[in-house]
């Protein structure tokens, strides 16, 4: 009897395996020295949708043979619960930042989502989307499509995921070449029915500083109108340093940028030190924070609150004790 048990248990994990085999797709990934720590950069979302923000990364699961989702879901009682396996399935196209994933309610049914510049089918270019299974998992991940033109692999071309119409479907922008070339904004707009459109110039008018971190684009609403905005760390009038902020004009494009004030005292270009934006004092307008200087030079938090105004204030000092690992790009603050 246990021999025969042992049969049909060997005997049904053996079609698992055949079947796993045949129905997924075969994962390729970078050997581990040419992976872009970036793509293992914690993701923050509320993937149960119960309100409360949960991690997610791309890591190990069992014995560290497989790659998996990790996801920590919130406990509610200040702590995260260990890290479930939320799945494989993932075909990364490179090691480069526009592979960065990024995560959004792509199908608008309260669970977040995970997507990324990837591969699909036999190795062309697709935005790849795995959407919440609402069980704790991800679903294999479905063809978005492609029509993807990035203009490079610096921090500043990352893909950002936001709501750029104001549908409720997240959308996904970076910055690109655009027409015969030229650089500019480019947006898929999510079509609603799992896929994205193709890209729409949505403007250029952009003035990084460099490429470094403290320049990567971040998402926000930060005039509270329920579009998406884009804001990074740039120049301004004669070259001065400033915040640079592209306000939504609502109808597929972006504005060109406004000066939204200085006072900015990065730490140094490593990447604990990007810049990220959120409601941190709840009044509906994005804010913005990094690990920075303060006072006297001590590290602290640094967070400019939004004026409502077209501005942000001066930063104030959120304090410090942090205990980063190291400085690689895996340990990347995060907001939503
Ligand atoms: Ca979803
Ligand atoms: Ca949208
Ligand atoms: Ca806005
Ligand atoms: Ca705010």
């Amino acid at each position: 009897m246990k021999l025969f048990f042992f049969f049909v248990s060997t005997l049904i994990a053996t079609l698992a395996l055949t079947s796993s085999f045949n129905t997924e797709r075969t994962v390729l990934t970078s050997p581990p020295a040419l992976v872009c720590p970036a793509l293992k950069a914690p993701l923050c979302g509320d993937f149960n949708n119960d309100g409360y923000l949960d991690i997610a990364y791309y890591g190990k699961c069992g014995n560290g043979a497989n790659d998996c989702w990790r996801v920590h879901i919130n406990k509610k009682d200040g702590t995260f619960h260990n890290a479930g396996n939320w799945g494989g399935d993932m075909w990364f196209k490179d090691s480069y930042n526009e592979s960065k994933p990024v995560v959004g309610d792509f199908n608008k049914d309260g669970y977040a989502d995970i997507a990324y510049y990837g591969k699909c089918g036999s190795g062309s270019d697709c935005w790849r989307v795995h959407i919440n299974n609402k069980i704790g998992g991800f679903h294999n991940a479905g063809n978005w499509g492609g029509d993807m033109w990035f203009r490079g692999i610096k921090p500043v071309h990352i893909p950002l995921a936001g709501d750029f119409n104001n549908d409720g479907y997240t959308d996904i922008a970076y910055y690109g070449s655009c027409g015969s070339g030229k650089e500019c904004w480019r947006v898929h707009i999510n079509n609603k029915n799992g896929s994205f459109s193709n890209a729409g110039d949505w403007g250029a008018d952009m003035w990084f500083k460099n490429s470094e971190f403290e320049s990567t684009p971040i998402v926000g609403d930060f005039n509270k109108d329920g579009f998406s905005d884009i804001a990074y760390y740039g120049k301004c009038g004669n070259g001065a340093d400033c915040w640079r902020v592209h306000i939504n004009n609502k109808i597929g494009g972006f504005h060109n940028a406004g000066n939204w004030g200085a006072d900015m005292w990065f730490q140094g270009s490593e990447s604990v030190n990007t810049p990220m934006a959120a409601d941190f004092n709840n009044d509906g307008f994005s804010d913005i924070a990094y690990y920075g200087k303060c006072g006297n030079g001590t590290e602290c938090w640094r967070v400019h609150i939004n004026n409502k105004i077209g501005g942000f204030h001066n930063a104030g000092n959120w304090g410090a004790d942090m205990w980063f690992e190291g400085s690689q790009p895996k340990n990347l603050p995060m907001a939503e």
